[in-house]
């Protein structure tokens, strides 16, 4: 209960709290039971997003919340036809109505420059030059990351995803599995999240992602990576991330595209980079089965991997 409290209030509660240091953070590339936070970040992009509600969105929620309780005691206990049996009947008071416009504009811009700095972190592509915010928002960009090694175009169809490797003219399709087959697994993959063959790409390394919707609007979304982007039909999105951490990180389609959209899961592997040169040596030659034969199999830490 300390710990979920704590997350849904951020690093700073916690450890204001003294409870960090005995918190796992479980939920890293998949949701975990009673989590009402956000699952552990792997990539500079997420640990913007994380910083930027730990560190001010969800002050500026709890003071809005706490103001409008006040208020409403307020009203409650001084303006009851009990305590106050003959109402004023004034209707405007041109101060207070200048106060509650220009205050929330001004909260917004408040929340508009870091969200908009962002944003533009998550829609440029690195160019090995360009600095990024990663988990210091409110700095001009401080955090170094490599130019694209690698692009992968993910498809969404009705109701799956393909993944091109798009410099070795390779496609395979990425399938949700049956829950006959999940469990067969030796370590079986989470439930509604499992696929047959998962995004691989290799850690420490920047990821160009292209997405395209190849029938409706789908979106390609994974929260760890701090990564959603609408796949539409006969248009190109581009985004990209940088995992650091081996394991594998799931995600869903976020953007409602008919009877199955809840059972087109994405998962992304992320292996070391020797694994992955051998991972896609072997999908040049052959298919992506032959690829998948060169990693070693999942194991439960992988699967339930807490930062
Ligand atoms: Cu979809």
């Amino acid at each position: 209960m300390a710990g979920q409290f704590s997350r849904a209030f951020g690093i700073a509660a916690g450890g204001a709290l003294g409870l960090a240091p005995a918190l796992a953070l479980a939920g890293t590339g998949q949701p975990s039971p009673g989590e009402i936070g956000f699952q552990g970040s792997v990539t500079p992009i997420m640990d913007s997003i994380v910083a930027f509600h730990n560190g001010l969105l969800i002050w500026v929620v709890l003071a809005i919340s706490l103001f409008v309780l006040v208020l409403l005691v307020i009203i409650i206990v001084r303006f009851n036809a009990r305590a106050n049996p003959t109402p004023a009947r004034f209707t405007h008071n041109t101060l207070l109505e200048v106060v509650w416009t220009a205050l929330p504009v001004i909260i917004l811009i408040v929340i508009a420059i870091p969200s908009f700095a962002v944003l533009t972190d998550q829609m440029t592509i690195p160019d090995g030059t360009r600095q990024y915010l990663g988990s210091n928002i409110f700095s001009f960009g401080s955090t170094a990351v490599p130019a694209p090694a690698l692009t992968v175009k993910a498809t969404g169809s009705q109701w799956y995803w393909s993944y091109s490797y798009v410099d070795e003219n390779k496609t395979y399709d990425s399938n949700i599995l049956s829950e006959k087959d999940r469990l067969a697994q030796p370590v079986p993959q989470p439930r509604l999240l499992a696929v047959d063959n998962m995004l691989v790409v290799p850690v420490d390394t920047t990821v160009r992602v292209q997405v395209i919707g190849a029938d409706v609007i789908h979106s390609w979304a994974v929260p760890s990576f701090g990564v959603k982007v609408d796949a539409v039909p006969g248009r190109l999105n581009e985004t990209w991330f940088n995992a650091r951490k081996e394991g594998v990180y799931y995600g869903q389609c976020s953007q409602l595209c008919g009877t199955d959209h809840a059972f087109m899961p994405i998962a992304v592997r992320v292996v070391s980079k020797d694994a992955f040169d051998t991972w896609l040596k072997a999908l040049k030659a052959g298919s992506v089965d032959d690829a998948n034969k060169t990693l070693p199999p999942l194991t439960a830490a992988e699967l339930s991997d807490a930062a």
